[in-house]
């Protein structure tokens, strides 16, 4: 089997760390100059490892090896969370990269190869999955029209032309092109951490459904309007959130999981009642049938809302993303390479995090291998995992992807 370079690996990743630095995890937003300049080193990393590369039209990094007639492919995104941690994502490429080191030049894999992809906004700065969706299904353009940065309402296309990729084609998968998809990640939560070990091999994948539900009320003066007559569309915003607090949990299976993360009040100045709110509330459930459920309590909870007054509330479906099942021979390729890399501290789990190997598990076999996080943090600076744990994971990718290739 295949054995990697540790210390190739970890510069790797300590080199992506550069790229946007923040504390000690990244600030690499999509489409920044920070994250444009990761993308385009990372290329030149996969072109020294003897792959072709090319960047497309919607920031797709591919490398692939020529002449292989049985693939694989690997992959996982490049751009951060705003302020966030140094691993998520970039692990999962730089093991495709090693992976596709120590297998496409070895005699003994002739034929065969690991190619690499990095999807781009996999942490949906612009919108859903849009790099793994535009490979896999197309993506339609006025997806593309219709996209514009969450954070400084940039639009998708202009951040597009200036990273030069304006009406670049993009490329997008065909039948049998690849005998599978495999993907490395940081666990971002601490069930390996708290059990002691070192591997997961993910069974299933949540699928991510994200509202926004904006409440109309009346601007006006804070000290000469007199509270009976208020509409505060601020004070209508916390109540729903209350009663989501108090009603989902009655219906949530065991694994949901629900957040408001972000709440804006118009125009958000403490001499006056806001007449504006928004709030964003994701939802994310490994079954499809609980999160078509929480969507109906919702709507049910919203429509109490405007029963009640005095604000007026309007409820959006942002994204959803659907739950994916990881493919039973790839775990068990993963499960395998990781008795072999950790004997017996290796667990098979669901991801509660979305990954674009759901999107991909669409059109090929998927898989996903999972690196424990210290104290479970991730979407943070402090972000970590051990250097041990990283090179485990590096080798037992490897080898997983040596045996599905063999
Ligand atoms: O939010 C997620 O699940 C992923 O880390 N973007
Ligand atoms: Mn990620
Ligand atoms: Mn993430």
């Amino acid at each position: 089997m295949p054995s990697i370079n540790p210390a190739r690996v970890l510069a790797d990743l300590n080199r992506l760390r550069d790229f946007g630095r923040f504390k000690t995890g990244v600030h690499r937003p999509s489409l920044s100059a920070e994250h444009n300049a990761a993308c385009h080193w990372f290329a030149g990393r996969m072109a020294e490892a003897g792959l072709e590369t090319n960047i497309d039209g919607i920031g797709n990094v591919y490398g692939v090896a020529p002449g292989a007639a049985r693939r694989l492919l690997t992959g996982s995104h490049l751009e951060s969370q705003n302020q966030a941690g140094w691993l998520d994502g970039p692990l999962g490429v730089v093991y495709g990269l090693e992976a596709a080191r120590v297998i496409n030049r070895d005699p003994a894999f002739a034929g065969r190869a690991v190619d690499v992809a990095v999807w781009f906004d996999e942490e949906g700065h612009f919108g859903n999955f849009l790099g793994s969706r535009s490979f896999v299904d197309g993506l339609a353009d006025a997806d593309i029209d219709a996209g514009v940065d969450r954070t400084d309402g940039r639009p998708l296309r202009d951040a597009l032309g200036r990273a030069g990729l304006a009406g670049k084609p993009r490329r997008r998968v065909t039948p049998a092109e690849y005998i599978g998809y495999l993907e490395a990640h940081i666990e971002q939560g601490d069930w390996l951490e708290a059990h002691g070990l070192k591997l997961g091999i993910v069974t299933s994948i949540v699928g991510i459904w994200q509202f926004r539900i904006t409440f109309a009320g009346t601007q006006n003066h804070a000290g000469t309007t007199r509270m009976a007559i208020r509409r505060d569309a601020g004070l209508s915003c916390a109540e729903l959130c209350c009663a989501i607090a108090r009603r989902f949990p009655q219906v949530a299976a065991e694994r949901t999981v629900w957040t408001t993360g972000r709440i804006t009040l118009d125009p958000g100045a403490p001499s006056i009642i806001p007449g504006r709110a928004e709030m964003l509330l994701q939802v994310r459930d490994a079954d499809l049938a609980v999160l078509q459920r929480m969507e109906g309590e919702l709507a049910s909870l919203v429509a109490a809302s405007n029963r009640a007054g005095p604000c007026h509330a309007t409820l959006e479906s942002l994204r959803k993303s659907y739950p994916a099942v990881m493919d039973a021979t790839f775990q068990a390729a993963l499960e395998a390479a990781s008795e072999a890399a950790a004997p017996g501290v290796h667990t098979r789990m669901p991801s509660g995090a979305g990954h674009d190997a759901q999107i991909l598990s669409k059109v090929m076999p998927a898989g996903m291998l999972f690196v424990p996080s210290i104290g479970g943090i991730s979407h943070h600076w402090t972000e970590n995992t051990a250097d041990d744990d990283i090179v485990t994971g590096a080798q037992a990718f490897a080898t997983a992807c040596a045996a599905l290739l063999s």
